[in-house]
């Protein structure tokens, strides 16, 4: 073999095998021997031109075979490149791009946030507070004296060190009434503890309790603000009724009904046969709850109620078991697009 020729094959091979499967290296590699512009073989054919005739066709023809031979390994290689890489590395750009998952609210963060915005609209605020609580603001400001069976170990998860998880949100309105004077407007949505879990009780759930502090608050003001609540939150054709109650910090006391959201009033399963669905307990602060937190009862009245809003977010998008909103089942889940913006 002409020495040249034999040369250029001994480094062709020796770059080669030291390039290995790298290819930025292999590139490199092509470039330097097969390269169109400047690669060692075409400097061998410019070679060639000049070399005297009696050489040109022994030459001629070592360096063909040699140029076949660089191209043919170079080949090799590359292929074994884009198998070390495996076939899903390459990447067809043609293809449709992948749609993300979009997700959606749980039934019980849209209910809240429709709430909140009747509520906003009206001019409360909405406050929140801690959900490991204390004596005083769970039960004792709200007039509720410790043999009362709401305080019940039944009923309460009590915690070492005297505190408990918040059983109702109530004790966001003692503290939101210790912390500012009236006139007070505000809401409070948020989960509350209670021990009790069958069918229809889970020992989390959620509330959403008002609270409304003012000179002349009436119930005729509770009455009215309920029944705009409840027209906004289903649809205005609903009626509201109110039935004489008791809870220990409101005087006087009542529950709230509606006609029946899935028969209308002409008696279903939901309502027993009723017609009337309650959704709403409520009432005028108790003057004792007003002394207990410094706010003088004979100057200022107030209105309070409460509602469940895991009942409420079953009503409304007609979820026939409570243990499905707490079950993460993402078919329940998926059924509730849309709410993302607000
Ligand atoms: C219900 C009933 C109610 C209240 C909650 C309240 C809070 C303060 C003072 C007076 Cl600080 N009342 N809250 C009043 C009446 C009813 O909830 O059935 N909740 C699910």
């Amino acid at each position: 073999m002409w020495p040249e020729l034999a040369q250029l094959k001994a480094d062709f091979d020796q770059a080669l095998a030291s390039a290995g499967t790298d290819p930025q290296r292999l590139e490199e590699v092509r470039i330097r021997f097969a390269g169109r512009k400047s690669g060692a073989l075409r400097l061998l054919e410019e070679q060639l031109k000049r070399l005297p005739k009696e050489e040109k066709p022994t030459f001629g023809k070592e360096l063909n075979q040699l140029k076949a031979y660089i191209e043919e390994q170079l080949a090799v290689a590359l292929a074994q490149v884009r198998q070390a890489r495996g076939v899903g590395e390459q990447v067809d750009v043609t293809l449709p791009g992948r749609k993300p998952a979009l997700g959606a609210l749980h039934p019980v963060t849209l209910v809240r946030r429709e709430i909140e915005d009747i509520f906003l609209r009206m001019g409360y605020s909405v406050a929140d507070g801690p959900e490991v609580e204390d004596d005083w603001h769970n039960f004792e400001a709200l007039n509720i004296p410790p043999d009362h069976p709401a305080r019940d170990t039944q009923d309460t998860f009590y915690l070492p060190g005297g505190l408990l998880l918040r059983t109702h949100t109530s004790p966001v309105q003692i503290r939101t009434m210790e912390a500012f004077r009236p006139p007070i407007r505000v809401i409070i949505p948020g989960r509350v503890y209670r021990r009790d879990s069958d069918l229809r009780h889970s020992p989390m759930f959620h509330q959403v309790e008002g609270l409304v502090v003012d000179e002349g608050v009436s119930f005729a003001h509770l009455k009215a603000t309920l029944e705009a609540f409840v027209h906004r939150l289903f649809d205005p054709s609903l009626q509201v009724r109110l039935r004489p109650s008791f809870f220990p910090f409101t005087e006087p006391s009542a529950e709230v009904d509606i006609t029946c959201v899935l028969c209308r009033g002409g008696g279903c399963g939901v309502c027993s046969g009723s017609g009337w669905v309650e959704i709403l307990g409520a009432g005028m602060v108790d003057p004792r709850v007003f002394r207990a937190v410094g706010i003088d009862p004979v100057r200022y009245t107030g209105f309070a109620f409460g509602l469940g809003l895991d009942r409420v977010a079953m009503l409304k998008y007609r979820i026939p078991d409570l243990r499905l909103l707490f079950s993460g089942d993402e078919r329940l889940l998926r059924q509730f697009p849309g709410g993302l913006a607000r």
